[in-house]
């Protein structure tokens, strides 16, 4: 059976003109026009144009050529023939079509781009969105940037560790956690990696990273919040706010480049141009941020948490990524290291892109005494954190960290409106299927 692929579409080139090759992919388009008939075929990296002549060509192979419906899977082995009008200047002249899975009609969704299906048809099929190369091309690119940030912080010294999603405690605040029965108790989805990888500062890895789901249980029904969500954590002992602020940002400028360098054909296929991010980026303090907000006439006090509006506001003033640091304690979470001399500021900070927020971070408090009073005054109890609080009795060296959101890097860079464009399978508050 000839169904053993010997080439991706992009690996043929006309100079092959002669050999017999095979590839595989789906029917993309079925032209027939008589006395010749044209079956343009779709792998992952491209079209490949099949050109079947009536006079030559085998009797059995046109007849399977024009049974096929749209979108089903073939193989095809045939000729090269170099034909400067057909994509990437070859065709091929088949030998063999081999049926491999066939589509029923009518699709559920057009995959050629030639009509607009909405976002949540899409979702509904996600299966035969990625087919659509410009959907095909986000979710490569969110490849490019995970790789490009595992091989960054290896780089750096740190060890990608996985923590538990399933989990006893809330970390960022109680509002926000699903709960979910575990055996004959209650128990929630985490929010964060947060105290998991503090206690790796204990343990003495020195530095730590994850990439994994966070949940959260917000109501929010917007274009940048998601209840499943990825993020990409660090944790680091020895170094404070600014040192792990100059980590984060020449990651996001490496992860820029990366996608530049190796990601330019999906970048075209979304008609996008980078621009990389220069460093160091600009850093405001939570005072000058409210004053920019409040000079663009936005109602802001001090002490709120910065208003969508304010963040837009503000974006728009700076231009480009930027910090925010020195943020009142209270309204950060009690992990946050207040500054000794003004303890209402805290060496915490957020990272921004012109649209939003994308990263949060902080050195943290690793006083034992300290933490525990600051987590009795947000209102949680201490108790419940006891496996966590332990590891600051037993030698915990200062630290520092932030977690970046994935999904929040990868539509930014690429100015996709909706979150749920760079998920394959996003979950909100209307979906859980598929
Ligand atoms: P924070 O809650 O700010 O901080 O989350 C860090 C980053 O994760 C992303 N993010 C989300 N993305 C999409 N949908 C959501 N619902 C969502 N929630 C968060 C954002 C955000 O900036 N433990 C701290 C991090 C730390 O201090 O190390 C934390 O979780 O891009």
């Amino acid at each position: 059976m000839p169904m053993i692929r010997t080439h991706y579409s992009t690996q043929i080139t006309p100079d092959m003109n002669g050999h017999s090759v095979t590839i595989c992919g789906w029917a993309h388009e079925i032209r027939d026009l008589g006395g010749i008939t044209f079956l343009v075929v779709r792998d992952r990296e491209g079209l490949v144009q099949v050109t079947l002549f009536k006079k030559t060509i085998d009797k059995n192979v046109l007849e399977t050529v024009r049974n096929l419906s749209r979108e089903s899977v073939v193989a095809v082995t045939g000729n090269v023939k170099k034909e400067a009008k057909a994509p990437n200047g070859y065709e091929l002249v088949p030998t063999a079509v081999t049926v491999l899975g066939k589509a029923d009609s009518p699709l559920p969704m057009d995959t050629t781009g030639k009509v607009d299906a909405d976002l949540d048809t899409r979702l509904d099929v996600r299966f035969m969105d990625l087919r659509r190369p410009y959907t095909q091309s986000i979710f490569r690119i969110r490849h490019l940037i995970l790789k490009s940030i595992r091989r960054f912080l290896d780089r750096e010294g740190f060890v990608e560790i996985t923590t538990p999603k399933v989990v006893a405690t809330a970390t960022e605040g109680g509002t926000a956690l699903f709960p979910i029965t575990y055996f004959e108790r209650e128990a929630f989805l985490n929010q964060s990696p947060q105290l998991f990888k503090q206690l790796m500062m204990s343990g003495g890895l020195d530095r730590v990273f994850e990439i994994g789901p966070i949940f959260r249980a917000e109501e929010h029904d917007t274009r940048k919040h998601l209840n499943e969500a990825t993020s990409i954590d660090i944790e680091a002992s020895f170094l404070d706010n600014e040192d792990v602020m100059v980590i984060l940002e020449n990651l996001v400028s490496h992860v820029y480049q990366s996608v530049a360098d190796e990601g330019a054909n999906n970048l075209k296929s979304l008609g996008v141009e980078l621009n990389i991010p220069k460093t160091p980026f600009k850093r405001i303090t939570y005072d000058e941020a409210i004053g920019i907000a409040r000079e663009n006439g936005e109602q802001i006090e001090w002490g709120d948490d910065l208003t969508t509006e304010s963040e837009h506001s503000i974006g728009k003033t700076i231009g480009e990524h930027y910090f925010i640091t020195d943020w009142p304690t209270k309204i950060k979470p009690f992990y946050a290291m207040p500054y000794e001399n003004k303890p209402e500021l805290c060496r915490a900070f957020d990272m921004m892109h012109p649209r939003m927020e994308l990263s949060s971070g902080a050195q943290r408090v690793h006083s034992y005494e300290l933490l525990r009073s600051r987590i009795t005054e947000q209102g949680l109890n201490a108790d419940g954190f006891e496996f966590y609080l332990k590891a600051f009795r037993y030698g915990m060296p200062p630290h520092a960290g932030w977690g970046l959101g994935a999904e929040r890097l990868l539509m930014t860079m690429l100015g996709i409106e909706n979150i749920r464009e760079v998920v394959l399978f996003p979950r909100d508050r209307k979906r859980l299927s598929p």
